[in-house]
């Protein structure tokens, strides 16, 4: 399989994060792609850079003034303070209900808080640069796969899923998911599929195509009555206006076993058949694994091959993006897993 890889990545690397009220060293860390991209490559896959530029493409997915804010945000913060440099910056309000979220605060943290749903993911100098290599790699997807090639894998991070049209969460600032999808519709294809299987309900990616038919968004996670990110991923949201019945949450209970959650696939695929997609996103979350630090499901890692090779039987171009996961040094394995199933399903 072609893998997509940018050393970009490596500029987004912020120390901390929230955790129970203290600070914590961040779960989603660069070493995370590295693991990742190395047990790929040796298990003989080919490594690339992308070539396309998504700027196009990400105009359509998040909103002008978000990625305004988004590429210039770092420097906006050490212009603050030159001390910055060193700081992470965080928010601390949000425009919750009853709050104005369409004046744009020149403020700062009113700013930064008016782009986020959390104070959970963090900035860094190299953060736009990351993530914007993201969705240059799944914009590149979509153009090796409707140039013929059946799997292409996008050993990006950050994350991307969680992140809206105009906010940040979850570690996530750019939905590169999403924009694989529109890369792909640009592209020629009439019905895209994404599933999502990371442990957490993608909401940023649900959220961007819950109004549209073409774009069918799966989901099976963590039930967020208990699990991040909370106020989205429930059963009853199946997609509003022309994109509804185009929207399908499988929540599961924490500490949900492989056997359960082998189920909601099969409940996954039949939707994406029904769907008649003619091309696949899979936003990867390999945190589904049972020795992941922050989620309770309990894939082991022979499991990430039957999921890809449950996958190869859907028999749609398909476009992994690499979502959480942060079991690091088990990370490689489960990724490479994911894509010899796949291939050799
Ligand atoms: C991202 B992905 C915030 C810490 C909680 C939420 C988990 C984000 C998971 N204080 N972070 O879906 O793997
Ligand atoms: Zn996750």
């Amino acid at each position: 399989m072609i893998i997509l890889f940018s050393t970009l990545h490596r500029g987004h690397a912020p120390a901390t994060e929230f955790f129970r009220g203290e600070r914590v060293a961040c779960f989603e860390t660069p070493a995370r792609a590295e693991f990742v991209v190395e047990a790929l490559r040796e298990r003989g896959h080919e490594i690339r850079a992308p070539e396309d530029d998504s700027g196009a493409v990400l105009a359509t997915v998040h909103t002008p003034r978000y990625l305004a804010f988004l590429e210039t945000a770092w420097a906006q913060w050490v212009a603050l303070d030159p001390a910055n440099a060193e700081r992470q910056p965080f928010p601390s309000v949000w425009p919750v209900r009853s709050l104005r979220n369409d004046v744009e605060p020149s403020n700062f943290t009113g700013r930064l808080g008016l782009y986020s749903m959390d104070n959970g993911s963090p900035l860094d100098g190299g953060t736009w640069a990351a993530a914007k290599a993201g969705a240059d790699a799944a914009t590149s997807a979509a153009t090796l796969l409707t140039h013929g090639a059946r799997g292409v894998f996008c050993a990006t991070r950050p994350p991307g899923h969680h992140a809206g049209a105009d906010f940040m969460g979850g570690y996530c600032f750019v939905n590169s998911a999403a924009v694989g999808a529109q890369a792909l519709l640009n592209r020629g294809c009439q019905r895209v599929a994404i599933l999502d299987v990371d442990y957490h309900h993608g909401n940023g990616t649900q959220s961007i195509f819950y109004e549209r038919p073409d774009v069918l968004f799966v989901s099976i996670h963590g039930d967020p009555r208990t699990e991040y990110p909370f106020y989205l991923g429930h059963a009853d949201e199946t997609g509003s206006g022309a994109g509804h019945g185009f929207n399908l949450n499988l929540p599961l209970a924490a500490g949900a076993s492989s056997d359960l959650w082998f189920e909601a696939l099969e409940t996954a695929c039949a939707r994406i058949v029904a769907h008649g997609a003619d091309a696949l996103v899979v936003s990867l979350g390999l945190d589904t694994y049972a020795d992941d630090p922050i989620s309770t499901f309990r894939l082991q890692s022979a499991d990430f091959t039957r999921l890809g090779a449950r996958l190869r039987r859907l028999a749609l171009p398909t476009l992994f993006v690499l979502e959480g996961g942060y079991a690091a040094s088990e990370l490689g394995r489960n990724a490479a897993n994911v894509a010899e199933g796949f291939e050799q399903g």
